[in-house]
C-alpha cells in the first residue's frame, strides 16, 4: 500500500497547525496606524513601492524575547518582538545586502542584511513586556542580542541598534 492511512493522518495533523500559525501576510494592508515601512528590494508590496506594517501585524508574527545588558539602561532589560529576519521575510525582502534604518529622529544607519541572518536580532516592540513610548526609544527598536556574544558589545553594533525605527530601506 503506497498511502498508509496513519501516515496520511500524521501528515494532515502536522501540516494543519503550521498553516494556521502562518504569519499575517505583509501583502495584507495595515488596518491601524503604520509604524514601519520597508522600501527598496521588497517582493510583497502592500502600498506603492513599499510594505507598510501596523503594530498588530508585527505582533501577529512569531514573537521572541531575550534579556540583555545594553548601553541605554542601567539594568538588563527584556526585549520582545518579531525577529528582524522574519519581518524581512514577511516583506519578501530576500535579496538585499544592506538595510538602511531611518528613525523618527532622522537617525540613519546602514545594517548589513547578513546581521539579521547571523544574529537573533529583534524588531523589539516591548521593553520589559510593555510597549515603548516614543520618548522611551519606541515604538520600535532594532536590538542585537548583546549578551549572546562579546563581539556584539561594541560601538559598531550599538550604532546599528536604531531606536524609534520608522523605515527600513532594503538595498
Ligand atoms: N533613533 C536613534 N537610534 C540610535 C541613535 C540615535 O541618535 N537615534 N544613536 C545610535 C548610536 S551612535 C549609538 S552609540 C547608540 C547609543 O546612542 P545613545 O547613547 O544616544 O542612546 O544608539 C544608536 N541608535
Ligand atoms: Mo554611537
Amino acid at each position: 500500500m503506497t498511502h498508509h492511512p496513519s501516515r496520511r493522518l500524521f501528515l494532515a495533523l502536522s501540516l494543519t497547525p503550521a498553516l494556521l500559525a502562518a504569519p499575517a501576510r505583509a501583502a495584507d494592508a495595515p488596518k491601524g496606524k503604520v509604524v514601519l515601512s520597508l522600501t527598496g528590494l521588497i517582493g510583497k508590496p502592500n502600498a506603492e513601492g513599499r510594505v507598510d506594517f501596523d503594530m498588530d501585524q508585527l505582533a501577529a508574527l512569531p514573537q521572541q524575547s531575550f534579556t540583555t545588558r545594553t548601553p541605554w539602561f542601567k539594568e538588563p532589560v527584556k526585549f520582545t518582538g518579531p525577529l528582524l529576519r522574519d519581518v524581512l521575510a514577511a516583506a519578501g525582502a530576500n535579496t538585499g545586502t544592506t538595510l538602511t534604518a531611518v528613525a523618527l529622529n532622522k537617525y540613519k544607519v546602514d545594517i548589513p542584511a547578513e546581521d539579521a541572518r547571523l544574529h537573533r536580532m529583534l524588531l523589539a516592540r516591548l521593553l520589559n513586556d510593555k510597549p515603548m513610548a516614543v520618548r522611551e526609544k519606541g515604538p520600535l527598536f532594532i536590538v542585537y542580542p548583546f549578551d549572546d556574544n562579546p563581539a556584539l558589545q561594541s560601538e559598531r553594533y550599538f550604532n546599528r541598534s536604531a531606536w524609534q525605527l520608522r523605515t527600513l530601506e532594503v538595498r
